[in-house]
Protein backbone atom coordinates (compact mmCIF):
# COMPACT_ATOMS: atom_id res chain seq x y z
CA UNK A 1 0.00 0.00 0.00
CA UNK A 2 2.90 2.48 0.76
CA UNK A 3 4.85 1.67 -2.15
CA UNK A 4 1.59 1.89 -4.58
CA UNK A 5 0.87 5.67 -2.52
CA UNK A 6 4.49 6.59 -3.35
CA UNK A 7 4.07 5.85 -6.78
CA UNK A 8 0.90 7.78 -7.04
CA UNK A 9 2.46 10.65 -5.74
CA UNK A 10 5.55 10.61 -7.96
CA UNK A 11 3.67 10.40 -10.76
CA UNK A 12 1.28 13.20 -9.36
CA UNK A 13 4.26 15.44 -8.60
CA UNK A 14 5.57 14.52 -12.88
CA UNK A 15 2.31 15.39 -13.33
CA UNK A 16 2.71 18.49 -11.65
CA UNK A 17 5.88 19.39 -13.40
CA UNK A 18 4.30 19.19 -16.83
CA UNK A 19 1.81 21.17 -16.11
CA UNK A 20 3.66 23.78 -14.40
CA UNK A 21 5.85 23.76 -18.20
CA UNK A 22 2.44 24.34 -20.18
CA UNK A 23 0.70 26.95 -18.14
CA UNK A 24 4.53 28.68 -18.44
CA UNK A 25 4.37 28.62 -22.17
CA UNK A 26 0.93 29.40 -22.66
CA UNK A 27 1.41 32.35 -20.66
CA UNK A 28 4.24 33.37 -21.97
CA UNK A 29 2.80 32.56 -25.67
CA UNK A 30 -0.02 34.75 -25.17
CA UNK A 31 1.60 37.76 -23.84
CA UNK A 32 3.95 37.53 -26.47
CA UNK A 33 1.06 37.51 -28.91
CA UNK A 34 -0.78 40.15 -27.46
CA UNK A 35 1.42 42.97 -26.24
CA UNK A 36 5.50 41.76 -27.70
CA UNK A 37 5.25 40.04 -31.11
CA UNK A 38 5.09 36.58 -31.98
CA UNK A 39 8.68 35.72 -31.93
CA UNK A 40 9.51 36.82 -28.35
CA UNK A 41 7.73 33.48 -27.62
CA UNK A 42 9.95 31.15 -25.44
CA UNK A 43 9.99 28.40 -27.97
CA UNK A 44 11.17 30.42 -30.61
CA UNK A 45 13.44 32.35 -28.94
CA UNK A 46 15.53 29.73 -28.02
CA UNK A 47 14.76 27.59 -31.09
CA UNK A 48 16.34 30.08 -32.94
CA UNK A 49 19.78 30.79 -30.95
CA UNK A 50 20.13 27.06 -30.63
CA UNK A 51 19.85 27.40 -34.60
CA UNK A 52 22.57 30.23 -34.42
CA UNK A 53 24.72 28.32 -32.00
CA UNK A 54 24.56 24.86 -33.79
CA UNK A 55 27.72 24.00 -35.78
CA UNK A 56 27.71 23.86 -39.21
CA UNK A 57 28.28 20.91 -40.08
CA UNK A 58 25.16 19.56 -37.97
CA UNK A 59 23.33 22.27 -39.54
CA UNK A 60 24.16 21.46 -42.77
CA UNK A 61 23.03 17.45 -41.64
CA UNK A 62 19.82 18.84 -40.45
CA UNK A 63 19.25 20.30 -43.26
CA UNK A 64 20.21 17.39 -45.75
CA UNK A 65 18.59 14.95 -43.72
CA UNK A 66 15.67 16.51 -42.62
CA UNK A 67 14.99 18.91 -45.34
CA UNK A 68 11.79 21.71 -44.63
CA UNK A 69 10.76 19.61 -42.15
CA UNK A 70 13.68 20.65 -39.88
CA UNK A 71 12.09 23.52 -38.15
CA UNK A 72 9.45 21.47 -37.25
CA UNK A 73 11.83 18.90 -36.07
CA UNK A 74 14.23 21.80 -33.74
CA UNK A 75 10.66 22.40 -32.37
CA UNK A 76 9.23 19.10 -31.25
CA UNK A 77 12.81 18.16 -29.99
CA UNK A 78 12.55 21.39 -27.42
CA UNK A 79 9.36 20.47 -26.68
CA UNK A 80 10.63 16.47 -25.88
CA UNK A 81 13.76 18.43 -23.82
CA UNK A 82 11.18 20.92 -22.05
CA UNK A 83 8.94 18.00 -21.05
CA UNK A 84 11.22 15.64 -19.84
CA UNK A 85 12.59 18.46 -17.72
CA UNK A 86 9.15 19.11 -16.60
CA UNK A 87 8.81 15.70 -15.30
CA UNK A 88 12.25 15.59 -13.56
CA UNK A 89 11.53 18.90 -12.04
CA UNK A 90 7.93 17.76 -10.74
CA UNK A 91 9.46 14.72 -9.31
CA UNK A 92 12.67 16.43 -7.72
CA UNK A 93 10.13 19.37 -6.34
CA UNK A 94 8.43 16.55 -3.64
CA UNK A 95 11.63 16.83 -1.99
CA UNK A 96 13.56 20.27 -2.75
CA UNK A 97 10.67 22.19 -3.82
CA UNK A 98 12.30 25.08 -2.73
CA UNK A 99 15.85 24.55 -4.70
CA UNK A 100 13.52 22.86 -7.87
CA UNK A 101 11.19 26.44 -7.46
CA UNK A 102 14.59 28.39 -8.27
CA UNK A 103 15.88 26.12 -10.22
CA UNK A 104 13.11 26.67 -12.84
CA UNK A 105 12.92 30.37 -12.19
CA UNK A 106 16.50 30.46 -13.63
CA UNK A 107 16.05 27.93 -16.64
CA UNK A 108 13.46 30.48 -17.43
CA UNK A 109 15.43 33.46 -17.29
CA UNK A 110 17.82 31.90 -19.74
CA UNK A 111 15.24 31.47 -22.06
CA UNK A 112 14.55 35.42 -21.39
CA UNK A 113 18.17 36.26 -22.15
CA UNK A 114 18.12 34.30 -25.42
CA UNK A 115 14.79 36.07 -26.26
CA UNK A 116 16.60 39.59 -25.46
CA UNK A 117 19.82 38.33 -27.59
CA UNK A 118 17.89 37.44 -30.85
CA UNK A 119 19.33 39.81 -33.22
CA UNK A 120 15.86 41.46 -34.16
CA UNK A 121 14.76 41.54 -30.60
CA UNK A 122 12.93 44.97 -29.34
CA UNK A 123 13.09 46.05 -26.05
CA UNK A 124 10.56 43.88 -24.17
CA UNK A 125 11.54 40.51 -25.99
CA UNK A 126 12.66 39.29 -22.80
CA UNK A 127 9.67 39.51 -20.71
CA UNK A 128 7.36 37.12 -21.93
CA UNK A 129 9.48 34.21 -21.31
CA UNK A 130 10.39 35.99 -17.85
CA UNK A 131 6.63 35.63 -16.76
CA UNK A 132 6.36 32.16 -17.99
CA UNK A 133 9.68 31.52 -15.45
CA UNK A 134 7.21 32.87 -12.49
CA UNK A 135 4.38 31.20 -13.70
CA UNK A 136 6.08 28.06 -13.90
CA UNK A 137 7.71 28.04 -10.45
CA UNK A 138 4.62 29.61 -8.90
CA UNK A 139 2.40 27.02 -10.76
CA UNK A 140 5.34 23.90 -9.46
CA UNK A 141 5.53 25.11 -5.93
CA UNK A 142 1.41 25.53 -5.61
CA UNK A 143 0.86 22.08 -6.88
CA UNK A 144 3.30 20.04 -5.24
CA UNK A 145 2.56 22.23 -1.81
CA UNK A 146 -0.98 20.48 -2.32
CA UNK A 147 0.59 17.25 -2.63
CA UNK A 148 2.63 17.20 -0.21
CA UNK A 149 1.73 20.07 2.46
CA UNK A 150 4.35 21.94 3.93
CA UNK A 151 3.59 20.71 7.26
CA UNK A 152 5.10 17.06 6.54
CA UNK A 153 7.63 17.31 3.65
CA UNK A 154 7.66 14.55 1.09
CA UNK A 155 5.08 12.79 3.53
CA UNK A 156 2.07 11.62 0.88
CA UNK A 157 -0.87 13.91 2.29
CA UNK A 158 -3.43 10.76 1.28
CA UNK A 159 -6.86 11.42 0.22
CA UNK A 160 -7.89 15.27 1.44
CA UNK A 161 -4.33 16.09 -0.74
CA UNK A 162 -4.98 13.89 -3.71
CA UNK A 163 -8.71 16.10 -4.05
CA UNK A 164 -6.87 18.91 -3.36
CA UNK A 165 -4.27 18.46 -5.94
CA UNK A 166 -6.70 17.19 -8.45
CA UNK A 167 -8.32 20.63 -8.31
CA UNK A 168 -5.91 22.57 -8.59
CA UNK A 169 -4.14 20.58 -11.21
CA UNK A 170 -7.57 20.79 -13.28
CA UNK A 171 -7.64 24.66 -13.16
CA UNK A 172 -4.11 25.26 -14.50
CA UNK A 173 -5.10 22.82 -16.81
CA UNK A 174 -8.18 24.57 -18.38
CA UNK A 175 -6.67 27.82 -17.63
CA UNK A 176 -3.09 26.86 -19.52
CA UNK A 177 -5.48 25.42 -22.73
CA UNK A 178 -7.52 28.71 -22.71
CA UNK A 179 -4.51 30.81 -23.05
CA UNK A 180 -2.93 28.63 -25.24
CA UNK A 181 -5.74 28.68 -27.83
CA UNK A 182 -5.83 32.71 -27.62
CA UNK A 183 -2.63 32.85 -28.26
CA UNK A 184 -2.90 30.40 -31.28
CA UNK A 185 -6.18 32.50 -32.46
CA UNK A 186 -4.77 35.56 -32.07
CA UNK A 187 -1.49 34.54 -33.95
CA UNK A 188 -3.72 33.30 -36.42
CA UNK A 189 -5.98 36.43 -37.10
CA UNK A 190 -2.53 38.45 -37.42
CA UNK A 191 -1.44 36.32 -40.10
CA UNK A 192 -4.56 36.48 -41.89
CA UNK A 193 -4.77 40.17 -42.14
CA UNK A 194 -0.83 40.03 -43.41
CA UNK A 195 -2.28 36.95 -45.90
CA UNK A 196 -5.29 39.42 -47.24
CA UNK A 197 -2.68 42.20 -48.18
CA UNK A 198 -0.86 39.98 -49.60
CA UNK A 199 -4.02 38.95 -51.94
CA UNK A 200 -4.87 42.02 -52.66
CA UNK A 201 -1.73 43.21 -53.91
CA UNK A 202 -1.58 43.97 -57.99
CA UNK A 203 1.48 44.16 -58.89
CA UNK A 204 2.48 46.41 -61.91
CA UNK A 205 3.38 44.52 -65.70
CA UNK A 206 6.76 44.68 -65.69
CA UNK A 207 8.45 47.19 -68.31
CA UNK A 208 11.09 44.53 -69.26
CA UNK A 209 9.64 41.09 -70.11
CA UNK A 210 11.10 38.17 -69.65
CA UNK A 211 11.59 36.98 -73.21
CA UNK A 212 9.79 34.78 -74.64
CA UNK A 213 10.53 30.97 -73.14
CA UNK A 214 11.05 28.66 -76.22
CA UNK A 215 9.15 25.98 -77.06
CA UNK A 216 11.83 23.65 -76.98
CA UNK A 217 13.04 24.44 -73.08
CA UNK A 218 10.89 21.98 -71.60
CA UNK A 219 10.86 17.91 -72.46
CA UNK A 220 8.31 17.31 -70.56
CA UNK A 221 9.40 14.09 -69.62
CA UNK A 222 7.47 12.49 -66.35
CA UNK A 223 10.14 12.21 -63.39
CA UNK A 224 12.26 15.57 -64.92
CA UNK A 225 11.78 18.27 -62.45
CA UNK A 226 9.31 21.01 -65.09
CA UNK A 227 11.45 23.69 -66.55
CA UNK A 228 9.45 26.48 -64.21
CA UNK A 229 9.15 24.77 -60.34
CA UNK A 230 5.80 25.79 -59.36
CA UNK A 231 5.84 28.31 -56.00
CA UNK A 232 4.40 25.22 -53.80
CA UNK A 233 6.94 22.79 -54.86
CA UNK A 234 9.90 25.55 -54.42
CA UNK A 235 12.81 23.98 -52.38
CA UNK A 236 12.85 26.53 -49.06
CA UNK A 237 15.37 27.23 -46.99
CA UNK A 238 16.42 29.32 -44.34
CA UNK A 239 16.68 29.71 -40.30
CA UNK A 240 13.42 31.41 -39.84
CA UNK A 241 11.78 29.42 -36.92
CA UNK A 242 8.48 31.22 -37.41
CA UNK A 243 7.91 32.46 -41.24
CA UNK A 244 8.02 36.47 -40.99
CA UNK A 245 4.92 37.77 -41.82
CA UNK A 246 5.55 41.30 -42.93
CA UNK A 247 3.17 44.61 -43.16
CA UNK A 248 3.73 45.83 -46.34
CA UNK A 249 2.41 49.12 -45.81
CA UNK A 250 4.94 49.85 -42.70
CA UNK A 251 8.00 48.27 -44.80
CA UNK A 252 11.00 50.24 -45.45
CA UNK A 253 14.29 49.49 -47.36
CA UNK A 254 17.34 51.44 -46.05
CA UNK A 255 20.29 52.15 -48.06
CA UNK A 256 23.00 53.05 -46.88
CA UNK A 257 26.82 52.73 -46.43
CA UNK A 258 30.42 53.38 -47.40
CA UNK A 259 30.48 55.78 -50.47
CA UNK A 260 26.21 55.66 -50.44
CA UNK A 261 26.17 60.21 -51.11
CA UNK A 262 22.17 59.68 -50.91
CA UNK A 263 20.78 57.29 -48.57
CA UNK A 264 17.52 56.12 -49.02
CA UNK A 265 14.96 55.11 -47.22
CA UNK A 266 11.77 53.30 -49.26
CA UNK A 267 8.65 52.27 -49.13
CA UNK A 268 7.19 49.45 -51.07
CA UNK A 269 4.80 51.75 -53.03
CA UNK A 270 8.34 53.04 -53.83
CA UNK A 271 9.80 50.19 -55.40
CA UNK A 272 6.59 49.58 -57.37
CA UNK A 273 6.96 52.89 -59.05
CA UNK A 274 10.46 51.99 -60.48
CA UNK A 275 10.71 49.74 -63.81
CA UNK A 276 9.96 46.70 -63.32
CA UNK A 277 11.74 43.84 -65.24
CA UNK A 278 11.11 39.98 -65.68
CA UNK A 279 13.79 37.45 -65.88
CA UNK A 280 13.99 33.77 -65.05
CA UNK A 281 16.47 32.89 -62.93
CA UNK A 282 17.25 29.27 -61.37
CA UNK A 283 18.51 29.41 -57.56
CA UNK A 284 20.56 27.05 -55.84
CA UNK A 285 21.62 26.13 -52.37
CA UNK A 286 25.09 25.77 -51.45
CA UNK A 287 23.64 22.68 -49.23
CA UNK A 288 22.58 20.92 -51.75
CA UNK A 289 24.05 17.67 -52.18
CA UNK A 290 24.91 16.21 -55.74
CA UNK A 291 22.12 14.75 -56.75
CA UNK A 292 20.10 17.28 -53.99
CA UNK A 293 17.26 18.59 -54.55
CA UNK A 294 17.72 22.40 -52.97
CA UNK A 295 17.66 24.04 -57.08
CA UNK A 296 14.35 26.07 -58.30
CA UNK A 297 14.45 27.87 -61.26
CA UNK A 298 10.97 30.83 -61.12
CA UNK A 299 9.92 33.58 -63.18
CA UNK A 300 11.09 36.59 -60.98
CA UNK A 301 9.74 40.05 -61.23
CA UNK A 302 11.69 42.95 -59.91
CA UNK A 303 13.87 45.96 -59.67
CA UNK A 304 17.29 46.04 -60.98
CA UNK A 305 19.81 46.73 -58.43
CA UNK A 306 22.55 48.26 -59.69
CA UNK A 307 20.19 51.49 -61.08
CA UNK A 308 18.91 51.40 -57.49
CA UNK A 309 21.92 51.57 -56.61
CA UNK A 310 22.85 54.29 -58.39
CA UNK A 311 20.12 56.44 -57.20
CA UNK A 312 21.95 55.87 -53.94
CA UNK A 313 24.83 57.40 -55.35
CA UNK A 314 26.67 54.20 -55.06
CA UNK A 315 29.67 53.71 -57.27
CA UNK A 316 30.70 50.46 -58.69
CA UNK A 317 34.16 48.81 -57.47
CA UNK A 318 34.62 48.48 -61.13
CA UNK A 319 34.89 52.20 -61.01
CA UNK A 320 36.65 52.87 -58.27
CA UNK A 321 33.73 52.39 -55.50
CA UNK A 322 35.28 51.88 -52.39
CA UNK A 323 32.82 48.91 -51.25
CA UNK A 324 32.93 45.41 -52.54
CA UNK A 325 30.22 44.09 -50.29
CA UNK A 326 26.78 44.30 -50.46
CA UNK A 327 25.48 43.38 -47.25
CA UNK A 328 21.45 42.62 -47.22
CA UNK A 329 19.75 42.16 -43.48
CA UNK A 330 16.27 40.85 -43.78
CA UNK A 331 13.78 41.40 -40.98
CA UNK A 332 14.63 38.66 -38.67
CA UNK A 333 18.73 40.01 -38.53
CA UNK A 334 20.13 37.42 -41.01
CA UNK A 335 22.88 39.07 -43.13
CA UNK A 336 23.69 38.08 -46.30
CA UNK A 337 26.87 39.62 -48.28
CA UNK A 338 27.18 39.43 -52.30
CA UNK A 339 29.80 41.08 -54.15
CA UNK A 340 29.39 43.97 -55.34
CA UNK A 341 31.40 44.01 -58.79
CA UNK A 342 28.98 40.82 -59.26
CA UNK A 343 26.09 43.05 -58.59
CA UNK A 344 27.29 45.91 -61.57
CA UNK A 345 28.63 43.42 -64.02
CA UNK A 346 25.79 43.38 -66.30
CA UNK A 347 24.17 40.35 -64.71
CA UNK A 348 20.56 40.46 -63.79
CA UNK A 349 20.42 41.64 -60.18
CA UNK A 350 17.28 41.71 -58.81
CA UNK A 351 15.15 43.14 -55.82
CA UNK A 352 12.17 40.43 -56.57
CA UNK A 353 8.54 41.08 -55.54
CA UNK A 354 7.20 38.83 -57.45
CA UNK A 355 7.41 35.21 -58.34
CA UNK A 356 6.36 33.64 -61.13
CA UNK A 357 3.43 35.94 -61.27
CA UNK A 358 2.20 36.55 -57.85
CA UNK A 359 3.62 38.72 -55.10
CA UNK A 360 6.44 36.58 -53.31
CA UNK A 361 5.23 33.87 -50.93
CA UNK A 362 5.89 34.44 -47.68
CA UNK A 363 8.13 31.19 -47.15
CA UNK A 364 10.12 32.83 -50.35
CA UNK A 365 10.67 36.41 -48.51
CA UNK A 366 7.81 38.58 -49.06
CA UNK A 367 7.24 41.42 -49.59
CA UNK A 368 11.10 41.67 -51.12
CA UNK A 369 13.83 39.35 -51.44
CA UNK A 370 17.29 39.62 -53.59
CA UNK A 371 17.81 37.36 -56.44
CA UNK A 372 21.24 37.52 -58.13
CA UNK A 373 22.12 34.66 -61.06
CA UNK A 374 25.20 32.47 -60.78
CA UNK A 375 25.57 32.88 -56.88
CA UNK A 376 24.37 30.38 -53.69
CA UNK A 377 21.77 31.23 -52.24
CA UNK A 378 23.19 32.42 -49.02
CA UNK A 379 26.03 35.15 -50.41
CA UNK A 380 22.52 36.56 -52.78
CA UNK A 381 19.16 35.55 -52.22
CA UNK A 382 18.19 37.37 -48.70
CA UNK A 383 14.62 37.27 -48.09
CA UNK A 384 12.37 39.61 -46.16
CA UNK A 385 14.85 42.36 -47.12
CA UNK A 386 14.51 45.29 -45.39
CA UNK A 387 18.46 46.97 -44.78
CA UNK A 388 21.27 47.25 -47.91
CA UNK A 389 24.48 48.54 -46.16
CA UNK A 390 27.69 49.32 -48.74
CA UNK A 391 30.63 47.60 -46.94
CA UNK A 392 34.00 45.54 -47.81
CA UNK A 393 34.91 42.04 -47.25
CA UNK A 394 37.37 42.74 -44.63
CA UNK A 395 35.21 45.19 -42.68
CA UNK A 396 32.14 42.65 -42.26
CA UNK A 397 31.50 38.82 -41.89
CA UNK A 398 27.70 38.18 -42.93
CA UNK A 399 25.97 34.99 -40.61
CA UNK A 400 26.85 32.38 -42.76
CA UNK A 401 30.68 33.28 -43.30
CA UNK A 402 31.05 33.75 -39.28
CA UNK A 403 30.02 30.08 -39.69
CA UNK A 404 32.68 28.55 -41.88
CA UNK A 405 30.78 29.27 -45.20
CA UNK A 406 33.14 30.91 -48.21
CA UNK A 407 32.75 34.53 -48.31
CA UNK A 408 32.09 34.12 -52.05
CA UNK A 409 30.10 31.12 -53.45
CA UNK A 410 29.59 31.17 -57.25
CA UNK A 411 27.31 28.26 -58.30
CA UNK A 412 28.98 25.24 -59.36
CA UNK A 413 28.57 23.55 -62.52
CA UNK A 414 26.13 20.46 -61.56
CA UNK A 415 23.64 18.20 -63.11
CA UNK A 416 21.24 15.30 -61.77
CA UNK A 417 19.48 12.39 -63.24
CA UNK A 418 15.66 12.84 -62.28
CA UNK A 419 14.64 9.68 -63.96
CA UNK A 420 15.05 6.65 -63.69
CA UNK A 421 15.49 6.40 -60.06
CA UNK A 422 15.22 3.57 -57.93
CA UNK A 423 12.57 1.19 -58.19
CA UNK A 424 11.62 2.08 -61.42
CA UNK A 425 10.16 -0.43 -63.57
CA UNK A 426 12.87 -1.31 -65.81
CA UNK A 427 12.64 -3.90 -68.57
CA UNK A 428 15.75 -5.27 -70.55
CA UNK A 429 15.81 -4.35 -74.39
CA UNK A 430 12.67 -1.74 -73.78
CA UNK A 431 14.23 1.87 -74.89
CA UNK A 432 13.44 4.12 -71.84
CA UNK A 433 14.56 8.01 -71.55
CA UNK A 434 17.31 8.64 -69.05
CA UNK A 435 16.75 12.37 -68.09
CA UNK A 436 17.21 15.17 -65.77
CA UNK A 437 18.74 18.80 -65.24
CA UNK A 438 21.99 20.37 -65.67
CA UNK A 439 22.83 24.15 -64.62
CA UNK A 440 25.98 26.78 -64.72
CA UNK A 441 24.14 29.81 -63.82
CA UNK A 442 24.95 33.01 -65.81
CA UNK A 443 27.91 30.48 -67.61
CA UNK A 444 25.48 28.21 -69.26
CA UNK A 445 25.51 24.35 -69.90
CA UNK A 446 26.74 23.42 -73.16
CA UNK A 447 26.87 19.56 -73.17
CA UNK A 448 25.48 16.94 -71.18
CA UNK A 449 27.00 13.01 -70.85
CA UNK A 450 25.70 10.13 -69.75
CA UNK A 451 27.43 6.79 -69.16
CA UNK A 452 26.36 3.20 -67.70
CA UNK A 453 28.68 0.95 -66.03
CA UNK A 454 31.35 2.91 -66.88
CA UNK A 455 31.17 2.66 -70.27
CA UNK A 456 32.21 5.40 -73.25
CA UNK A 457 30.18 8.93 -72.50
CA UNK A 458 27.66 9.22 -74.80
CA UNK A 459 25.85 12.77 -75.61
CA UNK A 460 22.58 13.54 -74.04
CA UNK A 461 20.02 15.67 -76.16
CA UNK A 462 20.02 19.40 -74.46
CA UNK A 463 16.69 21.40 -74.16
CA UNK A 464 16.56 24.88 -76.12
CA UNK A 465 18.71 27.46 -73.47
CA UNK A 466 16.00 29.66 -71.88
CA UNK A 467 19.48 31.77 -70.68
CA UNK A 468 22.56 31.11 -69.20
CA UNK A 469 20.42 31.86 -66.07
CA UNK A 470 18.52 29.01 -65.63
CA UNK A 471 18.76 25.40 -65.78
CA UNK A 472 18.77 23.45 -69.24
CA UNK A 473 16.59 19.97 -69.06
CA UNK A 474 18.40 16.93 -70.89
CA UNK A 475 17.56 13.29 -72.01
CA UNK A 476 19.35 10.30 -73.47
CA UNK A 477 17.49 7.28 -74.86
CA UNK A 478 18.44 4.02 -73.29
CA UNK A 479 18.06 0.51 -74.26
CA UNK A 480 19.37 -1.77 -71.43
CA UNK A 481 19.98 -5.25 -70.17
CA UNK A 482 18.84 -6.91 -67.59
CA UNK A 483 20.61 -6.40 -64.31
CA UNK A 484 21.79 -3.65 -62.31
CA UNK A 485 23.75 -0.93 -63.51
CA UNK A 486 24.83 2.57 -62.50
CA UNK A 487 24.31 5.22 -64.38
CA UNK A 488 26.49 8.49 -64.44
CA UNK A 489 26.10 11.75 -65.73
CA UNK A 490 28.27 14.80 -66.20
CA UNK A 491 28.02 18.71 -67.62
CA UNK A 492 30.21 20.86 -69.26
CA UNK A 493 29.54 24.35 -68.65
CA UNK A 494 30.22 27.49 -71.72
CA UNK A 495 33.41 27.86 -70.30
CA UNK A 496 34.35 24.66 -71.57
CA UNK A 497 34.70 23.31 -67.69
CA UNK A 498 33.37 19.97 -67.38
CA UNK A 499 32.36 18.94 -63.67
CA UNK A 500 34.52 17.25 -61.68
CA UNK A 501 34.65 13.26 -60.62
CA UNK A 502 36.27 14.92 -57.64
CA UNK A 503 33.50 14.53 -54.59
CA UNK A 504 33.65 17.55 -52.18
CA UNK A 505 31.23 18.06 -49.24
CA UNK A 506 29.17 21.08 -49.43
CA UNK A 507 31.33 23.02 -46.65
CA UNK A 508 32.39 25.76 -47.34
CA UNK A 509 31.32 26.72 -50.75
CA UNK A 510 29.23 23.92 -52.45
CA UNK A 511 29.77 19.83 -53.23
CA UNK A 512 31.31 18.66 -56.11
CA UNK A 513 31.12 15.22 -57.80
CA UNK A 514 29.01 13.25 -60.17
CA UNK A 515 25.50 12.22 -59.73
CA UNK A 516 24.73 8.45 -60.45
CA UNK A 517 21.69 6.07 -60.03
CA UNK A 518 21.30 2.68 -59.83
CA UNK A 519 18.56 0.97 -61.55
CA UNK A 520 17.37 -2.75 -61.19
CA UNK A 521 16.33 -4.11 -64.89
CA UNK A 522 14.63 -7.14 -65.43
N1 LIG B 1 16.38 36.17 -44.41
C1 LIG B 1 16.95 35.07 -44.92
N2 LIG B 1 17.19 35.00 -46.24
C2 LIG B 1 17.76 33.89 -46.78
C3 LIG B 1 18.12 32.80 -45.97
C4 LIG B 1 17.84 32.89 -44.58
O1 LIG B 1 18.12 31.98 -43.79
N3 LIG B 1 17.25 34.02 -44.09
N4 LIG B 1 18.68 31.69 -46.53
C5 LIG B 1 19.36 31.86 -47.82
C6 LIG B 1 19.67 30.60 -48.45
S1 LIG B 1 20.89 29.66 -47.72
C7 LIG B 1 19.11 30.21 -49.64
S2 LIG B 1 19.68 28.87 -50.47
C8 LIG B 1 17.97 30.95 -50.22
C9 LIG B 1 16.80 30.02 -50.43
O2 LIG B 1 15.70 30.71 -50.92
P1 LIG B 1 14.30 29.96 -50.98
O3 LIG B 1 14.01 29.45 -49.61
O4 LIG B 1 13.32 30.95 -51.47
O5 LIG B 1 14.47 28.83 -51.97
O6 LIG B 1 17.55 32.01 -49.38
C10 LIG B 1 18.58 32.74 -48.78
N5 LIG B 1 17.99 33.86 -48.11
MO1 LIG C 1 21.42 28.06 -49.12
Amino acid sequence: MRNRDRLLSGALAALAGLLAVAAALAVAELLAALAVRREAGPVTAVGGAAIDRTPTPVKDWAVRTFGEQDKLVLRLGILAVLALLALLAGVLARRWRRLVAGLVLAFGGLGALAAAERPDAGGWDFLPSLLGAAVAAGTLWALVGALAPPAAPGVWAGGAGRRRFLLAAGAVAVASSGAGLLARWRNAADAAEVAADRSALRLPPPASPAPPLPAGASLDIPGVAPFRTPNGDFYRVDTALTVPRVDVDAWRLRIHGLGVSRPLTLSFADLLAWDLVERRITLTCVSNEVGGPYVGNASWLGVPLPGLLRAAGVRPPQQGGEADQLVARSVDGMTLGTPLSAVFDGRDALLAIGMNGEPLPFEHGYPVRMVVPGLYGYVSACKWLTELELTTFGDFDPYWVRRGWAVEAPVKTQSRIDTPRGFADLRAGETVPVAGVAWAQHTGIDRVEVRVDEGPWQEAELADEDSVDTWRQWHWRWTPDAGSHRIEVRATDRDGATQTADRQGTIPDGATGRHSVVVRVD
